[in-house]
C-alpha cells in the first residue's frame, strides 16, 4: 500500500497548503446568489464546477487519489494492493445468509457492508484517542480494503441469490473488475471487459449525486468509510438514482411483452413512451440533474456495443429508444434534460452476456462507485472538512422573510 499512500499524502499536504491560501486571500468573495426557488428544488444550481483495449478502474482510482494519469505500473500496484485484501470474514457471509432470498440484493449488499463494519481502522482508531491531523491514514487503510473485499461480496449475494448458492473463489491473478466477473461465474474475456468499462464509467460523476453526497455527508460526522459508504449506497439504491438501471431493463421487457416483439417499432415505442408518461411515470434512463446532453457514459456502451454486439435485438431496441424518446420528452415543455443518461444502455449489454437478473444491477453500479465516493470520503479526512449542516426553515419562516418579518438567513 505504501506507494499510493505516500504520493496521496504528498498530494494532500500540497491542496491543504493551497485552499489555506485561497481561503486567507479570497475567504469573503461571493460565490454567488441563492434563490428561494434552488432552495425547494433540491439546493440544486447554487455553485457550478468547471467541469485488452477498455480501461482498468483501478487506474481512475489512482488518478482520483493522486491527481495524476498513472503509468501502468502505478495501475499494477494498485491492483496487487487489492488482489492481497479481498479476503471477506465469514460473519460478513452469515449476515447475507440471514435474510431470505426474496431480500432485493441492494438490501443484502448493504447489510453485507455494514456487517463488515467490524473491520474499520477508523472506528477503533478513533474510540483510542486518535489525533485529528491523522484521520485520514485509518480513513485510507478502511478505503483500500472496502474496496478489495466489496466484489467478493457483491458476487456472493449474486450467486447465493440466482446460482443456487454455488460460490466461485477468487482469481489471485486477476485485476479488479476481471476477478469480479469472474466470482460472477462470467469467464468470458468479453464480459470481463465489459466489467472494466462498467466499473470504471460508474465509478464517479461529481459530488453532487446522492449516493456521493450522502457519503460525504454521513462521513463529514466522522462516520467511518463503512457507515459513510453503507449510507450512499442507501441513496444509490432508490429508482431515480442508481436503481434506474434495473427500471430501465424491467421497463423493455414489460413493453416487449405488451406489444408481443422482441423488437418494437420506433412507432410501437413512441406509443409506449406515451402511455408510461399518462400514466404518471418517469421515462427510466432519461433526464439528469446537471447533465444538458447525452451522457457520455451512454456514449461510451454505445461504441462498446457497436464494436462488439451490434446486432443484438435488445441493444437496437435501446438505440431505437434513443432515436425516439427525446423528442417526445422534448415536448413536455418541462423536462431540462431529454437525453439519455448512463443507466439507459447498461442493463441491455449485460442480458446479452447472460446476466439478465436486472435487480442485481444496481449492486454493479454500487462496486464501482465506491472508488469514487471512497477516494473522496480520503479528500475529505485529508482536508480536515467540516461536518455538513444545511441551515433549515420552515414554510411559516420563509413567509414571514418574505414579509420582511423575519430574517433566517443570517448565520
Ligand atoms: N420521464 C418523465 N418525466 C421526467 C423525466 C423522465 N425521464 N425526467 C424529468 N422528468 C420530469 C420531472 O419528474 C419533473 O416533473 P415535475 O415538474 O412534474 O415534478 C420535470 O420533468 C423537471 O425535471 P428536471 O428538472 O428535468 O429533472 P430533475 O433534476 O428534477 O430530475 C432525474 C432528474 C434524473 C431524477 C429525472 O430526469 C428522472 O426522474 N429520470 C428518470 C429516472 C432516471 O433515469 N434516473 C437515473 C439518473 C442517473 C443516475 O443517477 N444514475
Amino acid at each position: 500500500m505504501g506507494v499510493l499512500k505516500d504520493r496521496f499524502k504528498a498530494k494532500a499536504d500540497e491542496m491543504t497548503t493551497e485552499i489555506k491560501s485561497l481561503l486567507k486571500e479570497h475567504g469573503t468573495k461571493v460565490i454567488g446568489q441563492v434563490q428561494l426557488t434552488q432552495i425547494y428544488q433540491g439546493m440544486r444550481g447554487i455553485t457550478k464546477a468547471p467541469q485488452g483495449n477498455e480501461p482498468l478502474p483501478e487506474g481512475l482510482f489512482y488518478l482520483m487519489l493522486v491527481g495524476e494519469l498513472p503509468k501502468e505500473s502505478d495501475v499494477t500496484h494498485v491492483t496487487e494492493t487489492l488482489q492481497r485484501r479481498s479476503h471477506v470474514p465469514n460473519h460478513v457471509f452469515a449476515a447475507i445468509d440471514a435474510l431470505p432470498l426474496s431480500t432485493h440484493p441492494m438490501t443484502m449488499f448493504v447489510i453485507g457492508v455494514m456487517a463488515l463494519q467490524t473491520e474499520s481502522y477508523f472506528a477503533k482508531a478513533y474510540a483510542e484517542g486518535i489525533n485529528k491531523k491523522d484521520y485520514w491514514l485509518p480513513t485510507f487503510d478502511d478505503t483500500i480494503l472496502l474496496i478489495a473485499r466489496l466484489p467478493r461480496i457483491a458476487a456472493y449475494i449474486y450467486r447465493r441469490k440466482y446460482k443456487n448458492n454455488q460460490h466461485i473463489n477468487p482469481n489471485g491473478l486477476l485485476d479488479w473488475a476481471g476477478n469480479f466477473a469472474h466470482m460472477l461465474g462470467y469467464e468470458a474475456t468479453s464480459f470481463m471487459e465489459l466489467m472494466r468499462l462498467y466499473m470504471t464509467i460508474h465509478a464517479d460523476h461529481e459530488g453532487g449525486n446522492v449516493s456521493a453526497h450522502t457519503t460525504h455527508l454521513v462521513g463529514s460526522a466522522l462516520g467511518d468509510p463503512y457507515l459513510s459508504y453503507a449510507a450512499g449506497m442507501n441513496g444509490l439504491a432508490g429508482p431515480l438514482h442508481g436503481l434506474a438501471n434495473q427500471e430501465v431493463i424491467k421497463w423493455i421487457f414489460e413493453m416487449r411483452d405488451e406489444l408481443k416483439t422482441e423488437l418494437p417499432t420506433n412507432e410501437q415505442i413512441g406509443a409506449y413512451v406515451k402511455k408510461t408518461l399518462n400514466e404518471g411515470k418517469v421515462v427510466p434512463g432519461y433526464g439528469h440533474a446537471v447533465l444538458r446532453e447525452t451522457d457520455p457514459r451512454f456514449t461510451a456502451q454505445m461504441e462498446f456495443a457497436k464494436k462488439h454486439i451490434p446486432n443484438d435485438p435488445l441493444v437496437k431496441t435501446v438505440w431505437n429508444i434513443y432515436e425516439t424518446v427525446p423528442p417526445i420528452l422534448q415536448s413536455l415543455g418541462k423536462i431540462k434534460n431529454p437525453w439519455p443518461n448512463v443507466d439507459a444502455h447498461s442493463g441491455a449489454l449485460l442480458v446479452h452476456y447472460g446476466m439478465v437478473e436486472y435487480e442485481f444491477y444496481t449492486v454493479l453500479f454500487a462496486v464501482s462507485r465506491s472508488l469514487g465516493v471512497l477516494a473522496s470520503l480520503c479528500w475529505d479526512r485529508a482536508l480536515g472538512l467540516p461536518i455538513e449542516r444545511p441551515k433549515s426553515v420552515t414554510t411559516d419562516l420563509v413567509k414571514k422573510w418574505i414579509e420582511g418579518k423575519d430574517e433566517i438567513w443570517g448565520d
